[in-house]
């Protein structure tokens, strides 16, 4: 398999680390969404990181699907899983850190790629950035364990630690962080595991290679 997209990434650091939690074997292709676009649109008419070229030589985007392949190669190894219904909370909880982190992108693409960003959208971006890491903080209060979902991992506790690490690197000063004390802990604890370490690229905004 081939992964594409660089580790600065939340979504392509999520679906590395997940690859290297079930020791999947893959190749990286560290090609920035932006400046690479062009080599990206050959495989994805998107031009969106991550993609994934399986073994059977498919090209796949979005991790959310990504992941959902990863599982199920992973079969009875899936321990970022969960049974049902507990798999339903691991995937609302990813499912909103995801949503952060696609709202970070945007914040990030407003002020590179538009003069002029209205304020209505900016605040708009913001306002949900910082109203859904609160409710991911209660949420993380709430569970006393290692983890979210007890002593393992699981694929929420992935997208919360690629989504933060992204927003404290990419958008340095845009968002009270540390006042997110337990999703801070929480991120903390994740950068500290050696897939997190092997799977991390600093932030560095691509530009487009004509602009
Ligand atoms: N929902 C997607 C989001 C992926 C995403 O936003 N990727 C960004 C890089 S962090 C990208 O490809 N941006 C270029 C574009 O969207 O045109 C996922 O989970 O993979």
């Amino acid at each position: 398999m081939i992964l594409i997209g660089q580790y600065d990434s939340p979504f392509v650091r999520r679906v590395a680390v997940t690859l290297r939690l079930y020791k999947l074997n893959y190749e990286h292709r560290p090609w920035s969404a932006i400046g690479d676009a062009d080599k990206i649109a050959e495989i994805n008419p998107l031009m969106r990181v991550p993609t994934l070229i399986t073994s059977d030589g498919e090209a796949i985007t979005d991790s959310g699907t990504i992941i959902q392949l990863l599982d199920h190669l992973a079969g009875f190894g899936a321990f970022l899983s969960r049974n049902w219904p507990q798999q339903g909370d691991v995937l609302r909880l990813a499912g909103f850190a995801a949503g952060v982190a696609d709202k970070g992108v945007a914040l990030l693409y407003e002020g590179a790629f538009h003069t002029q960003a209205l304020p209505v959208w900016h605040e708009r971006l913001h306002r949900q950035v910082a109203d859904t890491l609160a409710m991911l903080d209660r949420e993380r209060v709430l569970r006393k364990t290692p983890w979210l979902f007890g002593e393992r991992l699981s694929h929420a506790d992935i997208m919360i630690g690629t989504m933060f690490c992204f927003l404290r690197e990419a958008l340095p000063g845009a968002f009270d962080l540390d006042g997110y004390k337990a999703l801070r802990k929480h991120s903390k604890a994740c950068d500290a595991l050696p897939e997190f370490k092997q799977a991390y690229q600093s932030y560095k905004l691509g530009m487009p290679a004509d602009a």
